[in-house]
């Protein structure tokens, strides 16, 4: 079972600014659960379209794997067809966790994963990569090189699966939505405090970008056929086509 996410409650939790630490991978299934609408969701598509557009022996890239959910995902839409995932996180509390649940997949050679910073990742013949809300970490002047350097390691016809957590450019959408948000994350069982001690954690750590934003850069690299396939509150899913 999952362990409950009890981090924010009653102010306990002093490791600010936002880390992925022990204490956040240990509860980590369930914080993401019950923090990020669609989430679910998402590791289906991720499964849907990596059946569909898998390329026989070729990479797939989980990059900012955590625990593996989207890693796991990845190896069932590509089965029993020869490939391999590589999952990369550069917390090492994540990926320690990782390489015990994954140890007979990993015994297969069908996935391997590199504690790293995936800003500093090698990408190679690659007909899917997935970046589940992870983009929205990395400092912005960061975002493009990553993007750019995906694009050049993966093969004509491979996608980009991109999840992030968004902001609109209209003051009134953002207020509404954020209520809302703050409803969803109510429902789910967290308070108003460990909501707003949450949200100062995650102040200057998680800076999100404007949807708009997100396809204008994915053009101007190049890719094509960029959509939207999902969206939830304040988070989307994209795919972008090579
Ligand atoms: C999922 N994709 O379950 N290099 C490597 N990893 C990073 C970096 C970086 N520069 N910055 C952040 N991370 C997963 C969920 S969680 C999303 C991804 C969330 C890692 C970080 O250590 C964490 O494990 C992950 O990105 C973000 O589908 O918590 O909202």
């Amino acid at each position: 079972m999952k362990k409950k996410d009890n981090l924010f409650k009653d102010g306990n939790f002093n490791d600010l600014p936002f880390s992925f630490n022990e204490e956040v991978t240990e509860v980590f299934e369930d914080m993401i659960d019950r923090s990020v609408p669609g989430y679910e969701s998402s590791l289906r598509l991720i499964k849907d379209l990596s059946e569909h557009y898998f390329q026989s022996d070729t990479n797939c890239y989980d990059l900012g794997c955590s625990l593996g959910a989207s890693s796991l995902s990845l190896l069932e839409g590509i089965g029993k067809r020869k490939g391999q995932v590589i999952a990369i996180d550069n917390s090492s509390a994540m990926i320690s966790e990782s390489k015990i649940r994954f140890s007979n997949f990993i015994k297969t050679g069908k996935i391997k994963f590199l504690e790293q910073d995936i800003n500093n990742a090698q990408i190679n013949t690659a007909s899917i990569i997935v970046i589940n809300f992870v983009l929205q970490f990395l400092e912005t002047e960061k975002r493009e090189i990553l993007l750019t350097k995906i694009f050049q390691g993966m093969k004509e016809g491979g996608i980009l699966i991109l999840s992030e957590k968004i902001h609109f450019d209209n003051n009134l959408r953002n207020q509404k939505i954020y209520r809302m948000y703050d409803r969803f994350k109510l429902k789910n069982g967290y308070s108003e405090m460990e909501i707003s001690a949450k949200r100062d954690s995650l102040e200057g750590v998680l800076v999100t970008d404007l949807e708009f934003f997100h396809v204008q850069r994915l053009n101007r690299i190049g890719f094509k056929n960029i959509r939207k396939v999902m969206s939830n509150l304040n988070f989307i899913t994209l795919v972008a086509e090579r």
